[in-house]
């Protein structure tokens, strides 16, 4: 037997967590997730967005979101670009060491959508341009996570 989550979000409710940090990106990375929850049928109703300073800040965000257990997952978006900071090992590394420990602490689901790149132009080509759009992406796994948890509970 094979179980495998499919891609339909309607009835699904999502909190997205969204850093205004290089927000010419995140903006982008914005749309693709919204982008992704319309497509698969998900109501405008059902997406809540949260505005963070940095991805620092996501963290605790998402963190708050997914106890408060109103969503069926949470999608963390951001952008790490290590031309701009001295910082950004602690930065990317923090933020996606601990979002990964959310989901296992909560059982809500969170899509990583942060990009970690070396350059500016990285960083638009996977927020839209020849990379595909990252936030699309991770609204796509978020969906197919809250499916495949629903069918692994119910087998
Ligand atoms: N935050 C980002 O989301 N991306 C970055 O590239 C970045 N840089 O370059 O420093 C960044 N820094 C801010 C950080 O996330 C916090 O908001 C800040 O340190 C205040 O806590």
């Amino acid at each position: 037997m094979t179980i495998e989550g499919n891609l339909d979000s309607k009835g699904m409710k999502f909190a997205i967590a969204v850093s205004r940090f290089n927000s010419f990106i995140t903006d982008k990375l914005l749309d693709g997730a919204l982008s992704a929850l319309r497509r698969t049928g998900c109501s405008e109703g059902d997406i809540e967005i949260v505005r963070t300073p940095g991805a620092w800040e996501l963290p605790l965000v998402v963190k708050t979101l997914a106890e408060q257990k109103r969503f069926d997952a949470v999608i963390a978006l951001g952008a790490v670009i290590r031309g701009e900071t001295p910082h950004f090992d602690y930065v990317a590394g923090e933020c996606a060491r601990r979002l990964s420990e959310i989901p296992l602490l909560t059982g809500v689901p969170v899509a990583l959508g942060v990009l970690t790149t070396n350059t500016v132009e990285q960083a638009i080509d996977r927020a839209g341009a020849k990379a595909g759009n990252k936030g699309f992406d991770a609204a796509l796994s978020a969906i197919e996570m809250v499916d495949v948890l629903r069918r692994i509970k119910q087998t």
